[in-house]
């Protein structure tokens, strides 16, 4: 069976946001048309406490778009965003929610930032994603969402390394693009990992 993951179609990576994604608001049209296709669909959120290392307000002397090592993993700060309870964490107010069957959160411990929509940046923790695509017997997964250059990225790889059969909605994503040509590389990656691109 199918399902369509939606990542974290929220507020804050929509433009006007904390951390706004370039033309990020044209997916959400997109995934209201698709949601109605899938008979299972579920959306990631990015859930940070306040004072999540991420943030490079937590790292004086560091700004935006530095990268620095936390806990031993290399970790790309970000403004404040998503944080758990506000109205930039909720999912976009124009998104048909109506068809979601689960919302998965991630990025909640404030040590550990999570890309990815199954585990933390480390691999160790769940999100609880995996469980919830295998009792509902899932076995190729539809992604879309933002950003493809982060998030979307390390969903789609992890979804490939646990076995789903993985297709890239292209149109549904849009990149953030730190360094320009970011998306395009994060597409061939995937790519080349097996997902297909439709
Ligand atoms: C994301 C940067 C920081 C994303 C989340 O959803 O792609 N990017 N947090
Ligand atoms: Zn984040």
């Amino acid at each position: 069976m199918d399902a369509l993951i939606l990542v974290d179609l929220q507020n804050d990576f929509l433009p006007g946001g904390a951390l706004a994604v370039p033309r990020g608001d044209e997916v959400i049209p997109i995934a209201n048309r698709l949601v109605g296709h899938f008979g299972f669909v579920v959306a990631t959120r990015d859930w940070h406490p306040p004072d999540h290392s991420s943030f490079a307000s937590q790292h004086p002397g560091h700004a935006v778009g530095d990268v620095i090592e936390v806990g031993g993993v290399a970790q790309v700060l970000w403004p404040d965003h998503c944080v758990q309870g506000t109205k930039g964490a909720e999912l976009a107010a124009a998104l048909n929610d109506a068809a979601i069957s689960e919302i998965v959160t991630k990025g909640t411990s404030r040590d550990i930032d999570s890309y990815s929509g199954f585990f933390d940046n480390n691999q160790r923790q769940a999100t609880g994603l995996l469980d919830i695509l295998q009792r509902s017997g899932i076995t190729r997964v539809h992604v879309m969402g933002l950003a493809t250059d982060y998030c979307v990225k390390f969903t789609a790889l992890d979804a490939l390394k646990l076995g789903f059969e993985t297709n890239l909605v292209l149109e549904g994503c849009r990149g953030v693009d730190l360094t320009p040509g970011d998306s395009d590389r994060a597409v061939d990656e995937m790519r080349a990992a097996g997902a297909s691109v439709r």
